[in-house]
């Protein structure tokens, strides 16, 4: 079965590649003519991997003419995903199955509850890629990517295509657990790089102010049915601060770039349901202020 893959950003591109060149058919959905224009005339997709560049010339498509889609990947931001699944309702297969390559938390929801009827497994990735160019993506860093849903324990045949196509991935019982532990890591340090205009090391000189955040981390993952992402979760910031010590996090990279981070799906996810919970996280509160405060500042968006 054909991959359609929507994202040709940095994820989108890196799994593209890897499966174009394991002789599986793959096919991209970009936004609009304009998009389809640009890719005919860089003549394919390009991944940079240890220096060397190889283009792929993967066949791409408009929403309109996708159809019928029965795998989809959807690699977008977590802020678009909800809007550009929507032009392609009409072009899913009866059985069509959705792969939600998101970061956080919130965005899945936001698409499942448009498909009531398709499956949708979650991802939470720890590849690393990025756009050197338009169409033109740099393998930045190996990792590993887990896959589950939560209302089908049963994994899905295609694993065997990603096994094929050499993409590190594992399938899990509870997805779930693994999104939240990656958006709590992501809540105690990413934020704190921006405010404090730090590389990840620099908030090894923040123990105190890591410190009540993993705690509030804690209290909220406990009372949201997740105590497995709570497990340890401090030790792991901790490790992560130094094992990434010289690097600058994701929403850092976003902020000094001037592109929308993904805030309400990572610390407004947070924040948003500790008040369901009727939870009192003032830290983290304070945190989410701070840092929108910051975004509004420099003119991006706060959502
Ligand atoms: P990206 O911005 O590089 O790529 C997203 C692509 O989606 C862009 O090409 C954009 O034009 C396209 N897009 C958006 N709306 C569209 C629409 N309506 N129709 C067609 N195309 C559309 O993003 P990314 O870095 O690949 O990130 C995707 C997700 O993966 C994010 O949630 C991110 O946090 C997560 N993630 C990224 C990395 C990484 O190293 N890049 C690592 C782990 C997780
Ligand atoms: O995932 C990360 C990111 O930069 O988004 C790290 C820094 C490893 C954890 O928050």
């Amino acid at each position: 079965m054909t991959w359609h893959i929507l994202g040709a950003g940095s994820l989108g591109s890196l799994w593209a590649a890897r499966l174009a060149r394991a002789e599986l058919p793959v096919r991209l959905i970009l936004r609009d003519r304009a998009r389809l224009k640009a890719y005919e005339a860089a003549g394919g997709l390009t991944l940079v991997e240890q220096g060397q560049a190889r283009q792929y010339t993967i066949p791409a498509v408009l929403p309109s003419t996708a159809g019928p889609i029965g795998r989809l990947l959807l690699a977008c931001k977590a802020y678009d995903a909800e809007a550009a699944v929507q032009p392609l309702l009409p072009y899913l297969a009866p059985g069509a199955e959705l792969i939600l390559l998101q970061n956080g938390l919130g965005s899945q929801d936001a698409v499942s509850l448009r498909l009531p009827h398709t499956r949708c497994v979650l991802a939470s990735s720890t590849e690393g890629a990025f756009r050197e160019a338009d169409f033109r993506v740099v393998f930045a860093g190996h990792g590993f990517t887990w896959l589950g849903d939560p209302l089908q324990p049963a994994p899905p045949d295609w694993l065997s295509d990603l096994e094929r196509a050499g993409i590190p991935h594992g399938w899990t019982p509870d997805i779930l657990s693994r999104l939240w532990r990656k958006l709590a890591l992501n809540c105690a340090i990413n934020p704190l790089t921006v405010l404090h205009d730090c590389r990840n090391g620099g908030l090894a000189n923040h123990p105190a102010e890591v410190s009540v955040l993993c705690a509030e981390l804690v209290e909220l993952l406990q009372h949201c049915g997740q105590p497995d992402a709570a497990e340890g979760l401090h030790e792991e910031v901790l490790r992560v601060i130094q094992a990434t010590a010289a690097n600058y996090s994701s929403m850092y990279q976003d902020v000094a770039n001037g592109r929308r981070t993904e805030i309400s799906y990572l610390l407004g996810h947070a924040c948003a349901t500790a008040t369901r919970h009727r939870l009192k996280l003032p830290h983290l509160e304070s945190l989410h202020t701070r840092l929108r405060a910051h975004l509004e500042q420099r003119g991006l968006p706060v959502t």
